[in-house]
């Protein structure tokens, strides 16, 4: 990369969507943010910030750098999108407005207490099982992919059939926002059928009279959305939800796996969890990339960039600068993580951040009355993903009391 400078935008030649870059993104990440404030990235023709400070003043000028041209390297000015685009994610104001003040209700903090009582049980029931049959297990298969299926599907409300869906349908739509690489091409064979399975689940016949899901249509009957939009916005619960927190749990219980001491922590004060989360939500930065569109010419740290330019704003970057973290690349409960931009910030800040963080304190609360200390056993695996920063196999061994 070269220096920045007055007369010109540093640039680079990296490919940050690359399998080394996937595999370990942190020495891109360090010489993106030291290259400058806005980096060009010849590859894809767009601009990157790896710095906390660009990042979030991008994320919280929606007016700026739009999401209606898709957020990801695909420009919905000139390209169809591959499936119609959320009316959440992939929208602005005023059409964003609508949707996204139904789900907030729906998903606020309040609203969702009631299932933590249920998801406690649900998450005894689940250790408890794991731990009858030995303490050593994977970490992704047998806790943090494993838990999300089973009380989030239920909490929207969807039938049986089509949950195993759920997480190849979430890994191609995180890959297809990046560039159409090998990773992409990997999904599409299926993507006709995930789509039509994933659709076939938000239609209101289908789901639970309970569910977030039966609530999104209540609203379409009140008016406050339309009915066209009802099923849409379902469907970002079933794309959003599951592989994010899946990725999320496996973040947090990777770090207590290799920071003994911060387990140790957690067990003395188990009202540690939330932090805890958040702090791995930081560190890992399960979401990693998202795109914006300039709506116009802006001046970003030395940098003109035109209108119409994709921007590539690096979330898991900005939450390792050292100019915004003391000790960035330590797992640390002591700090406080909020501020990260992991959810976002902004108009789009992640709408099911509350969702993350009950299922997230629920295991962990469970795990740390259970588990004296959690340390790998074998080989780790990374799943390489053009989005998420995700994992495969996490083998750990417990001790129990
Ligand atoms: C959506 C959607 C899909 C993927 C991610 C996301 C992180 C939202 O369909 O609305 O937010």
């Amino acid at each position: 990369m070269t220096a920045p400078s007055i007369l010109t935008t540093p640039f680079s030649d990296v490919d940050p969507f690359s399998p080394d870059v996937l595999e370990d993104p942190l020495p891109f990440q360090a010489d993106l943010r030291n290259a400058g404030p806005v980096v060009y990235l010849r590859t894809y023709d767009v601009y990157a910030m790896g710095r906390y400070e660009q990042v979030r003043a991008a994320l919280s000028d929606w007016q700026t750098f739009q999401s209606a041209a898709g957020v990801g390297l695909s420009n919905f000015r000139y390209e169809k999108p591959w499936r119609p685009p959320s009316l959440l994610l992939e929208a602005d104001p005023p059409h964003h407005d609508a949707p996204r003040a139904v789900l907030s209700t729906i998903l606020g903090p309040r609203e969702i207490r009631r299932l933590g009582e249920a998801w406690a049980a649900d998450a005894e029931s689940l250790v408890d099982d794991l731990l009858s049959k030995g303490t050593e297990f994977d970490a992704v298969a047998d806790l943090a992919s494993s838990f999300p299926l089973r009380v989030f599907p239920d909490a929207v409300g969807i039938p049986e059939e089509g949950r195993k869906n759920l997480l190849p349908y979430g890994d191609h739509v995180f890959n297809a926002f990046g560039p159409p690489n090998e990773l992409v091409a990997k999904g599409e064979p299926r993507v006709a059928e995930l789509s039509a399975s994933i659709a076939s689940q938000c239609a209101r016949d289908v789901l639970t009279s309970e569910g977030f899901g039966a609530q999104i249509w209540a609203a379409a009957d009140r008016g406050d959305i339309t009915e066209e939009q009802a099923p849409l916005i379902v469907r970002s619960l079933l794309t959003a939800g599951v592989d994010t927190t899946v990725n999320g749990l496996a973040a947090v219980l990777y770090a207590f796996a290799t920071n003994p001491e911060q387990w140790a922590r957690l067990r003395e004060n188990p009202a540690l969890a939330r932090t805890a989360f958040d702090e791995a939500v930081r560190f890992e930065s399960p979401v990693q990339t998202f795109f914006r569109t300039t709506t116009r010419d802006i001046e970003v740290g030395g940098t003109l960039i035109p209108e119409g330019k994709k921007i590539l704003m690096f979330l898991g970057s900005a939450n390792r600068d050292p100019r915004r973290w003391e000790n960035p690349h330590a797992f640390d409960l002591n700090r406080d993580p909020s501020g990260h931009v992991g959810f976002g910030f902004g108009i789009h800040q992640c709408i099911g951040q509350h969702i993350a963080r009950l299922e997230a304190a629920t295991l962990l609360d469970v795990l740390a009355r259970r588990i004296t200390s959690i340390g790998i056993s074998g080989p780790t695996r990374r799943h390489h993903n053009n989005t998420l920063r995700a994992w495969q196999s996490l083998p750990v061994r417990v001790s129990v009391e």
